[in-house]
């Protein structure tokens, strides 16, 4: 109850802050784009995860504003990074399923593009096969919307939950974000789930990302299996933009 009498009122009060994490391109070494990850830190309750106060801000509908100012923030500090010296630099937002219901969603995705003069091929949205496959069809015209726009759909967190492989033929994605769990479990119980899920990747044509690569080891069988992208503490922690400026700048 504490931590909901927080939420209201905590982005008037500038409380939250965007970091960001960067995806690796496996062959080249290089960083393509960078995830934005929502960080909390009230002045009364410390820091609160996401994980704690997301669904809050959901069950409340205050993941709507929110959702808003992320999108915004991110969209705004990505043109100051493409501006400046990476013009090909790309963001991927994730988008609670309370957020992509909004009518007006569409709209607003295209009016941040329009805003900051981002062409639609620079934002990545991440949605859960959860939030998608409750209403299929419904989602499928929006995301045909979104791609019509050139911003392309991951779907975060694959193979977690109780959808069914089906689901991904009858999805418009273009990226698979391979749930961390499956790359932790990768070394000790061997890459056969993390291969067949790259394999059915390959085959639909989707670009695969690895989540929660934290070793050397995992990199080496991921790259030696043809996934395309990592991510995870390995290559970096999510940080804020002033260290993140700084992670690009260091780039061969
Ligand atoms: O960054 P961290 O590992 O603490 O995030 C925990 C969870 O919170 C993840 O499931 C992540 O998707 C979610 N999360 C983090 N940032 C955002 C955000 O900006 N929007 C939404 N909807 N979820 C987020
Ligand atoms: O649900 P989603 O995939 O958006 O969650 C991303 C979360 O995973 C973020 O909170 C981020 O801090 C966390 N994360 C990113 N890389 C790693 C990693 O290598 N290991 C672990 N344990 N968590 C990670
Ligand atoms: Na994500
Ligand atoms: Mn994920």
């Amino acid at each position: 109850l504490k931590i909901e009498a927080q939420l209201v009122g905590a982005l008037d009060r500038g409380e939250f802050q965007l970091h960001y994490q960067p995806l690796v391109a496996l062959q080249s070494g290089e960083v393509r784009s960078l995830e934005c990850l929502l960080r909390w830190n009230s002045p009364v309750l410390g820091t609160v995860s996401p994980v704690t106060f997301i669904p809050m801000a959901e069950a409340q509908g205050l993941i709507v504003d929110l959702g808003t100012w992320i999108l915004t923030q991110a969209a705004e500090q990505l043109s100051v990074w493409r501006a400046a010296d990476q013009p090909h630099l790309c963001m991927s937002i994730n988008i609670s399923p309370v957020q992509f219901e909004q009518p007006a969603f569409v709209g607003l995705v295209a009016s941040v593009l329009d805003e900051f003069r981002l062409p639609g091929e620079a934002l990545l949205l991440e949605l859960t096969e959860g939030s998608l496959i409750q209403n299929l069809e419904a989602s499928n015209v929006k995301l045909a919307k979104l791609r019509a726009l050139g911003v392309r759909i991951a779907l975060d967190d694959f193979g977690t939950g109780y959808s069914s492989l089906s689901y991904l033929r009858q999805l418009q994605v273009d990226v698979l974000k391979i749930d961390r769990s499956f790359i932790t479990s990768m070394v000790t119980e061997g890459p056969a789930f993390v291969s067949m899920i790259l394999h059915l990747a390959q085959h639909l044509d989707l670009t695969t990302v690895a989540e929660g690569v934290e070793t050397e080891e995992q990199r080496k069988l991921l790259t030696s299996l043809h996934c395309d992208v990592g991510q995870g503490y390995l290559f970096s922690k999510p940080l804020p933009a002033e260290a993140i400026k700084a992670l690009l700048a260091a780039q061969p």
